[in-house]
């Protein structure tokens, strides 16, 4: 077996191991952040869970730190009693990036971990099957309940040689997305094997599997071995190794190779971080600002490559530099080796562990702007600056740029960039709030400011749905789209009737308010639709909004899981003509729709009744979909069989 298939197959709860068939698995830890977690926690308790079933469960405040009113503050103040009321552990703001704290002070090799965040398999840096979902699915897991999902292919990144003066474990995985593109992940797990994995140390294998992500991937896993045990050492957890890689031999549905020798540093072009050219091609364009941080380059080495490169030099007058430590760990031992102070030294401006400028959460560049960012999305909008274009790079090459002020090729340095790992990380979790003692739970009072509003509940599917078609969309639509995110919107995650107004907006202004004059209808998008964020926003907010089907080319995986929890129908057109037989505003029905799902009919069919015509659309639904769609989501289902 390969290792994606021996952790999978030792958490299998029910289903036939095959790629392509439903499966269930059991989850030994959970994750949340602050900007899904609201919402996570609410249906957590709407679902009358009393404590966490999980070996750990770690609720992360990171997100949502840019306190412009009382809003974040009230989120936060509910999620550190919520959890403390129901046995999860409670990282306050300033502890970290929910990824980045993952990684160093809770993850453990071949344990499954199911994230309320896209994100979530930076986990497989350490070894852990780590997958993002919505904020519902962590919900059941963390009561216990099992995680469904496809039985993914499995695709060998075997990786031979050793990576060249100055090109990083960033340029593996845009040499990745170069080849296989935003789209070419969807439906597989992608596991790195080859003589190349052991020279890269655990957080450059995160920098990676944090990255699949934007492949559309399930999820990444690297091996566990002497650079795991080395690291969790360091941390202080040799005790949570366990060695673990593929068997000999094993098979693999594809295989892309990578020779390291031959990489050189890459940069992905504004909108999409599968746009991906060489730093060399692209040249030396302007740069109006760099950002280093996220949860993708912002562990201690990366850190100190970056401080390295700027120590005694100067950022370029006409850039302003932004980094953000990834931890309270390593923002301490920056400050403690006095690598901080070479970065403050060249004109750096300093935040605080968290998303911060990656999530649009401060720090939007000027009109018209060129930044460089070491994150991983660069999506349109999503910097909080529309007209902004956003050219995705590693630590080194952003670092060098923010000195040269326009995009630089970080071989040209002369200095010495390896950063061995410390013998020891700075070890201090008092920023992690443990639960209420068992039996104690009682005495916690859940505390609930007034930014919190209801959630939507879908309604049983009628005999026939029909709709308007509100919005036509093109290919790659992502989740900043539907429901974008950004200082001045994330702090209303927990109010989706505030958060309705801006649904789309990105694709069409006029879409909130036109939605609402029709009271709900049907979207029409082209093929990946939902990419991106795990925000189950993107499903409530259009709920909210009377939005009872989507029909698309094919949708990404968390948001087609999403729209179903939440008893939204994800249908795909059979013959892709048909996409460009539909206008916008065309009236569409799909009679008998009730009866079809009943029957368990993979093929409906939608009637154009403007155009008088009829496409043949697909929605394979297993047998526990069925159910979620015929009661109107997850939590009606879950109801109605409680009565
Ligand atoms: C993101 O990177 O887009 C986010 C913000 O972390 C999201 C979660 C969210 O929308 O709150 C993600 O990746 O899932
Ligand atoms: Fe935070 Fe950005 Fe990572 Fe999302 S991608 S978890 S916003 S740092």
């Amino acid at each position: 077996m390969n290792l994606t298939q021996k952790i999978l197959n030792a958490h299998l709860l029910s289903g036939t191991p095959k790629a392509g068939e439903e499966v269930s698995i059991r989850i030994d830890q959970t994750l949340t952040q602050d900007s899904t977690g609201t919402m996570a926690y609410l249906q957590f308790e709407a679902m009358g869970i009393g404590r966490v079933k999980t070996k750990k469960s770690v609720a992360y405040i990171d997100h949502n730190t840019l306190q412009t009113g009382f809003e974040n503050a009230d989120d936060h103040q509910y999620i550190q009693s919520v959890t403390k009321k129901h046995g999860i552990f409670c990282s306050k703001p300033g502890n970290g990036i929910c990824h980045q704290v993952h990684l160093e002070r809770f993850g453990v090799p071949g344990m499954t971990l199911l994230g309320s965040d896209s994100h979530t398999p930076t986990g497989g840096g350490i070894g852990m099957l780590a997958i993002g979902a919505g904020g519902l699915d962590v919900a059941v897991a963390m009561g216990g309940g099992a995680y469904y999902l496809t039985y993914p292919k499995v695709v060998e990144i075997r990786l031979t040689g050793k990576l060249p003066y100055a090109v990083a474990a960033k340029d593996i995985i845009l040499e990745v997305l170069r080849r296989l593109t935003v789209k070419g992940g969807v439906g597989k797990v992608m596991e790195y094997t080859g003589e190349g994995v052991a020279t890269l140390t655990v957080p450059e294998r995160a920098t990676i599997a944090n990255m699949g992500a934007e492949l559309g991937a399930t999820t990444s896993v690297f091996p566990s071995d002497d650079v795991t045990r080395a690291f969790l050492k360091a941390q202080g957890r040799e005790q949570d190794f366990v060695p673990l890689c593929a068997d000999p031999g094993a098979a693999y549905d594809e295989t892309v190779e990578i020779d390291l020798n031959t990489l050189e540093p890459l940069v992905a072009m504004p909108h999409m971080p599968d746009k991906v050219d060489t730093v060399a091609h692209v040249g030396p364009i302007k740069v109006d600002q760099v950002f280093i941080g996220s949860c993708t380059n912002s562990s201690y080495q990366d850190m100190m490559r970056v401080a390295r490169i700027l120590k005694g030099k100067t950022v370029h007058p006409d850039v302003s530099l932004v980094i953000g430590p990834g931890s309270k760990q390593v923002l301490t031992m920056l400050a403690r080796n006095g690598a901080l102070s070479d970065m403050l030294g060249a004109g750096a401006r300093i935040l605080e562990s968290a998303c911060g400028p990656c999530i649009g959460m401060g720090q939007s560049p000027k009109t018209n702007a060129v930044s460089v960012r070491t994150n991983n999305r660069n999506f349109y909008a999503r910097s909080g600056t529309a007209s902004a274009g956003i050219y995705l790079t590693s630590c080194e090459t952003a670092a060098v740029t923010a000195l040269a002020g326009v995009l630089t090729d970080p071989r040209t340095l002369e200095l010495d960039l390896t950063v061995a790992q410390p013998e020891q990380f700075e070890v201090n979790d008092n920023l992690v709030i443990p639960p209420a003692a068992e039996g104690h739970e009682d005495a916690v009072e859940v505390v609930r400011g007034p930014n919190i509003k209801p959630f939507p509940l879908g309604k049983a599917l009628e005999d026939t749905v029909t709709g308007k078609v509100l919005l036509k969309m093109e290919d790659n639509i992502t989740t900043d789209h539907i429901m974008p995110s950004n200082a001045k919107l994330l702090p209303y995650r927990s109010n989706i009737p505030h958060l309705s107004d801006y649904c789309l907006t990105p694709v069409d202004e006029t879409f909130p308010a036109r939605a609402k004059a029709e009271g709900g209808g049907i979207l029409v998008a082209g093929s990946n639709y939902g990419q991106g964020s795990s925000r189950e926003h993107a499903a409530l907010v259009p709920l909210y909004l009377g939005i009872r089907a989507v029909a698309t080319k094919s949708f990404a995986r968390i948001h087609q899981a999403n729209l179903i929890n939440n008893g939204i129908l994800p249908m795909t057109f059979e013959s892709e003509a048909d996409y460009d037989r539909i206008s916008q505003g065309d009236e569409l029905e799909l009679p008998g729709i009730r009866q079809a799902v009943e029957a368990g009919q993979e093929t409906i069919s939608l009637r154009n009744v403007t155009k008088n015509e009829t496409y043949t659309m697909r929605m394979p639904l297993t047998e526990r979909q069925k159910h979620m769609i015929l009661a109107g989501g997850l939590i009606c289902y879950t109801r109605s069989q409680a009565e």
